[in-house]
């Protein structure tokens, strides 16, 4: 197939293997009991050719083609995304700096009928994944910037070690690298209560690899991650080819928009949905970012 006009959900995902629309069927609980398992030992799962074979190249073009849309903007960061004052203890990890040379494509830069826009606004996917959470509702963020975006990593460039503001994650590799860009993590290293600054930091010094998965994703395939207590990154891209990955980022709650500051970072620009937004944020624990 070489266009995804008029693509139903069945045509788009293997829902031979992944039954999305009966659930509670032999297949369906079956799906839902292997991803809940390893959300809940190691905070991921993979769903392999979750997008059938015959539209992994339509995704993969799609994407390639909106990709130069992304917004650059080499940032020197640290995991916690935090400002490192003289009061910061010289061994904290939050010291260690990285560059995020890592690029986003916002929303309203990805065309309504491309397969990954029509993937986040599926009910069905969206039960789906809920279900696989077990949440017991999901909403499409209200960001028009940061809802659904386009991660683009290109050759020299990096995603640092990081973790996500938001509890999960729902991702699908569009194009590999020819070599690095690896998805690397360390499940739960922090929890709610405790920060485990001496865990991140033998991370960020090289002396993780113990704790650190790698996982090998090809185009079409769904991730599920819990990126709030799990270090993560995309490691170093070799090689001719940028990796692309689509986010689908939902909330709990209706009515998530991003702040200010941290849209500014991402985007390059806010729209007055955030500026309207601003000061009404809320957070669910006291972690650093
Ligand atoms: O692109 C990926 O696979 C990971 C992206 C990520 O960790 C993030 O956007 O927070
Ligand atoms: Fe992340």
């Amino acid at each position: 197939m070489s266009t995804s006009e008029a693509t139903t959900l069945d045509e788009l995902v293997d829902t031979d293997r992944y039954p999305l629309a009966d659930l509670d069927g032999a297949g369906g609980r079956s799906v839902l009991s292997q991803a809940r398992k390893g959300l809940l030992a190691e905070g991921c799962t993979v769903l392999p050719d979750f997008i059938r074979p015959s539209l992994q190249r339509t995704l993969q073009q799609e994407c390639a083609d909106i990709a130069p849309r992304a917004h650059y903007d080499v940032a020197t960061v640290n995991v916690y995304n935090m400002a490192v004052g003289p009061d910061l203890p010289e061994d904290h990890p939050g010291r260690t700096a990285f560059e995020r040379g890592n690029a986003f494509v916002a929303r309203d830069r990805i065309p309504g009928g491309s397969l990954i826009s029509r993937l986040y606004s599926d009910e069905t996917f969206q039960r789906f994944i809920a279900r696989c959470f077990d949440l017991d509702e999901l909403h499409e963020l209200e960001d028009r910037l940061s809802g659904l975006v386009l991660n683009v990593v290109e050759p020299g460039m990096e995603h640092p070690w990081h973790f996500d503001t938001n509890e999960f994650t729902v991702s699908m590799l569009t194009q590999e690298a020819e070599e690095g860009g690896v998805f690397e993590y360390c499940p739960n290293i922090r929890s709610a209560q405790e920060e485990n600054f001496d865990g991140v930091r033998d991370v960020l010094q090289g002396r993780g690899d113990a704790r650190t998965r790698r996982l090998l994703l090809r185009p079409g395939d769904l991730q599920l991650f819990k990126g709030r207590f799990s270090l993560h990154r995309v490691s170093p891209v070799r090689g001719r080819l940028a990796r692309h990955s689509a986010i689908f980022a939902y909330s709990e709650r209706p009515g998530v928009v991003g702040s200010v500051s941290r849209t500014r970072q991402l985007f390059g620009r806010v729209l007055p949905q955030h500026l309207q937004a601003e000061g009404r944020a809320v957070r669910g624990d006291r972690l650093l970012d």
